[in-house]
């Protein structure tokens, strides 16, 4: 199906209104086939995040979920549940791994994802082989979850090489921390593909912050304009480093800004993973269908401070993080889990050890001096070096080889 306001952009016609034929009133023929509702109704995020088992655990009753005629939301399967269980386990691990390992010197910074492993799990788990990935730097445990090798995943954050991993082997792009630049990459990847006549679908990953951005707004609007398969996930964790999200947005909610764009609005409660993978599924599900991009708005909390290098009791006070601690993503699906029979103590303690095996192989690769190439920071950026590069590099030797010399 289409559900576009244009194919073809820039047609240089005045826009269509309700009652003229064309585009737009194509698509809300379309949206009133597929769903029954308005193009509004379709693009406008429903009412209420959608929320399918509360912080405590227990599955809401389906009327309390949040889910609206043209926005429902099955349950996803057993096997995916459990799924993504273990690889929520093992990414809390993870994060708490790479913490310790910031302090004992072996990496030089890590942006961790605590309290927002559900996030970062149903975003890869979304995803076919052959769909794409592009993450930030907050979103080393997705970037794993899609199949990177652990120890390929963090080695960005210890400073000695551009990246551990070939963006193409995982179709996973490096992770971006120049905010939202990674919208633009996904957006010329899915225009790509599209022209390739590919059924890629591209999830592109940001952060309450970076919906600021210039990039934002273009990534978006290119997206929506060439109706391309693309999903812009928003973790919503209300700070962009010690700016809260009330002095970045007033609109609604940012899922708010997906119809001015044109395109389908949700929001999702961001610690709840089986409310994401039914949200997420069905994103992937639409865009593959030609249902053009859309916007997933997730609501999470950032449980620690935005790096190493943040002291957050600066901007925000602890009853605010014990009440998101409350809402935990990990106990919520164990009780979950284990309510619906899929999970026990056996199952979990085997979890627990493969989470355990990941660690060390964080700690024993991470662990390792590596030999240095000053000269490699100068390497693999252009392939034609600048004048300015050049020069610096020249620098560079210059006073390696006096500081040779000295010894
Ligand atoms: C273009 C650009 N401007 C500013 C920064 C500095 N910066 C790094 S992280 C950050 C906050 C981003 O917040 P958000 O998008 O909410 O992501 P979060 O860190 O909360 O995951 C800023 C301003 C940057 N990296 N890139
Ligand atoms: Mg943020």
């Amino acid at each position: 199906m289409t559900i576009s306001a244009s194919q073809e952009p820039n047609t240089g016609q005045p826009p269509a209104t309700d009652q003229e034929p064309g585009p737009a009133s194509e698509q809300a023929s379309e949206v009133q086939r597929k769903f029954g509702i308005s193009v509004e109704d379709y693009m406008l995020p429903a009412r209420r995040q959608i929320q399918m088992v509360a912080p405590d655990g227990t599955l809401k009753p389906e009327s309390e979920q949040g889910t609206e005629p043209g926005h429902e939301y099955p349950i996803p399967g057993d096997a995916e549940l459990v799924a993504a269980y273990e690889r929520l386990v093992v990414g809390r691990r993870v994060n708490d791994q790479n913490s310790a390992l910031v302090r004992q010197g072996r990496m030089a910074v890590y942006p961790s994802s605590h309290g927002q492993e559900a996030c970062q799990v149903a975003a890869a788990m979304c995803l076919s082989d052959g769909d794409w990935l592009f993450p930030t730097y907050r979103d080393a445990v997705a970037v794993m979850a899609k199949g990177v090798d652990p120890v390929q995943a963090m080695t960005i954050f210890r400073g000695d090489w551009h990246g551990g991993y070939d963006p193409h082997e995982h179709k996973v792009g490096i992770q971006c921390t120049p905010l939202t630049t990674q919208l633009l990459h996904a957006v010329g990847v899915a225009h790509a593909a599209k022209l390739r006549g590919e059924d890629t679908v591209v999830l592109a990953m940001c952060g309450d912050g970076a919906t600021s951005e210039g990039d934002f707004h273009e990534a978006l609007n290119f997206a929506a304009v060439f109706h391309l398969p693309v999903i812009f996930f928003v973790q919503n964790n209300k700070y962009a480093i010690s700016v809260p999200l009330s002095h970045q947005s007033v609109a609604p909610s940012l899922a708010h800004k997906a119809v001015g764009y044109g395109m389908a609005g949700e929001r999702v409660d961001g610690n709840d993973l089986v409310a994401l993978l039914a949200v997420l599924d069905r994103a992937v599900k639409l865009a593959r269908e030609g249902s053009g991009p859309l916007l997933v708005e997730a609501h999470t909390y950032r449980m620690q401070a935005h790096t190493n290098a943040d002291d957050d009791t600066r901007y925000r006070d602890n009853a605010e993080v014990s009440e998101w601690k409350a809402k935990d993503p990990l106990s919520r699906m164990d009780v979950y889990l284990r309510s619906r029979g899929l999970l026990d103590d056996d199952g979990a303690a085997r979890i627990a050890e493969r989470a355990e095996a990941v660690a060390t192989q964080l700690r024993e690769g991470l662990g390792e001096d590596v030999p240095v190439e000053p000269q490699n920071l100068f390497k693999y950026v252009f392939s034609t070096p600048t004048p300015q590069l050049r020069e610096q590099s020249a620098l560079l030797a210059d006073e390696l080889a006096r500081e040779a010399g000295a010894k």
